[in-house]
């Protein structure tokens, strides 16, 4: 069977694809099945997207989605279920946390909820052997109509799984991305990853590649072609302090590639980053998200001290490393005196270089819920493609107009930090 994977993309160009479908195909093809993926960009008309499809001639069609991809994805979908008798299947956080939403859409026959490597294996291998007809329940599978299925365990070890195939991540340059775990066990209550552990009550989610498996692909990969700089997927790769000391010790000792990681300021010390930059990191990106203590604390979950963040990012600095923040706008419950508590702990962290971003609720967050219970959420907020700056809420102590007026103000000072950095004024 050939399943193509469509990677819908929201923005011009996003450089790297998404790395579930990597996942999937190399985890499939040794069973005889075959992978390739599109890219769907925004510029591509819907005549055109027929054409490249057919082109291809998949049994299956597969896409991976988050809740940005959605409102772009759902009529794609449609639009291709109508052209082709192919069976269409979502995988991704918003297919695991919306699918009763998707499958009601009408453009897909399957969403996956969790985990997709044995579920899609076991899917294909149905529709190989079947003959056409139903075909019987499979775990983690839902189809239309039907309740949530049953969810098979987490993969129990991730050194048994095949190398990601590369060849549809589209990576350039030779800046190659990796994944040495999945989970986050944190709680926050914006972000979906600490959700899916919830999923799987009775198995543990955490889970990471041993650092000989993980030197194991770099091996690889260096005598396959050119490796420049490696970016770490890990949603906080700092967990697990006598790990990422393993890696630096024997990473260091064999490789000499700079890469960047995400951090959680509560989980580095100066020993940490300096046993890190030693290694070759170059780049420690944290979500601070608010300068407010009462947002952090009873909004998101992240009751940090805003002193641990002054302390993580000189240590940062200090171990010669760059540090980059990422903030959240237009929280819910945000008032403006909060917002200005971000820009005032921005100012006082001075970090090399910071993201700044309109708050989305996600399907599977506790924000997402919380939103709906305050009626904050607009009509239609799940397929309504939002610009950057605009907000998906309605709030009362904070209108969208001031939320995107907050987001350009962040835009301002980031431009004022290049000036000052490149043209000296
Ligand atoms: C790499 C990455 C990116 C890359 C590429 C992703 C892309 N093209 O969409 C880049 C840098 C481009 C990116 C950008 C953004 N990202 Co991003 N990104 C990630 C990251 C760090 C890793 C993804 C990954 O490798 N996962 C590992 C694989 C194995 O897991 P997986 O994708 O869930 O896949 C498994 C299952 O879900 C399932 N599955 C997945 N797809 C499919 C498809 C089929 C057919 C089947 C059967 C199964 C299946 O099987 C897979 C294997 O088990 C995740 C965080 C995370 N930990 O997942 C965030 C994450 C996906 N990103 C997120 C966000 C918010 C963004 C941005 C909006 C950021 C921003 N503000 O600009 C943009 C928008 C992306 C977009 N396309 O719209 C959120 C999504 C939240 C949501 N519910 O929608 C996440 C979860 C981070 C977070 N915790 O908030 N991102």
């Amino acid at each position: 069977m050939k399943i193509l994977f469509l990677e819908i993309e929201t923005a011009s160009d996003w450089g790297l694809a998404s790395p579930g479908p990597g996942h999937l195909a190399a985890f499939i093809r040794p069973h005889g099945h075959q992978a390739a993926l599109l890219r769907v960009p925004k510029s591509l008309g819907e005549g055109q997207l027929r054409a490249a499809v057919a082109k291809e001639r998949p049994d299956i069609l597969g896409l991976s989605l988050t809740a940005r991809q959605w409102p772009r994805a759902r009529p794609l979908a449609q639009a291709l279920k109508r052209q082709f008798a192919v069976p269409i299947i979502a995988g991704g956080l918003q297919a695991t946390f919306a699918s009763e939403h998707l499958l009601a859409s009408g453009g897909f026959d399957y969403a996956c909820i969790g985990e997709g490597e044995e579920a899609l294996l076991e899917l294909l291998d149905a529709l190989e052997h079947g003959a056409g007809g139903p075909l019987p329940p499979i775990r983690n599978l839902r189809r239309p109509g039907e309740p949530p299925p049953s969810l098979r365990p987490p993969l129990p070890d991730l050194d048994r799984l095949p190398f990601v195939a590369r060849d549809l991540l589209d990576e350039r340059h030779g800046v190659l991305h990796l994944s040495t775990q999945r989970g986050c066990p944190f709680p926050c209550t914006y972000c979906a990853a600490g959700r899916i552990a919830a999923l799987y009550p009775n198995h543990r989610y955490q889970r990471r590649r041993s650092v000989a498996n993980v030197l194991a692909e770099l091996r690889h990969l260096r005598e396959t072609g050119p490796v420049n700089y490696l970016v770490f997927l890990d949603d906080t790769f700092t967990l697990n302090p006598p790990w990422v000391e393993a890696f630096c010790r024997d990473y260091g000792r064999e490789f000499a590639i700079g890469f960047s990681i995400n951090a959680r300021v509560e989980t580095v010390t100066p020993q940490l980053l300096g046993r890190l930059a030693a290694a070759g990191c170059r780049h420690v990106i944290y979500g601070v998200e608010s300068g407010s203590p009462r947002i952090r604390r009873e909004v998101l979950k992240r009751p940090t001290q805003e002193e641990r963040f002054l302390h993580a990012f000189q240590w940062t600095r200090q171990a010669g490393l760059l540090a980059t923040a990422n903030y959240l706008l237009g929280l819910p419950g945000e008032t403006p005196a909060d917002i200005e508590q971000t820009l005032a702990l921005h100012e006082r962290l001075a970090p090399d270089d910071f993201g700044f971003f309109v708050f989305r609720p996600y399907p599977g967050t506790s924000l997402f819920e919380l939103c709906r219970a305050q009626g904050y959420l607009l009509e239609g907020h799940e397929e309504r493609p939002l610009a950057d700056d605009q907000s998906a809420l309605r709030m009362p102590d904070l209108p969208a107009e001031e939320i995107a007026s907050y987001y350009h103000r962040f835009a301002e000072l980031r431009a004022e930090l290049y000036r000052r950095r490149y043209a000296g004024h």
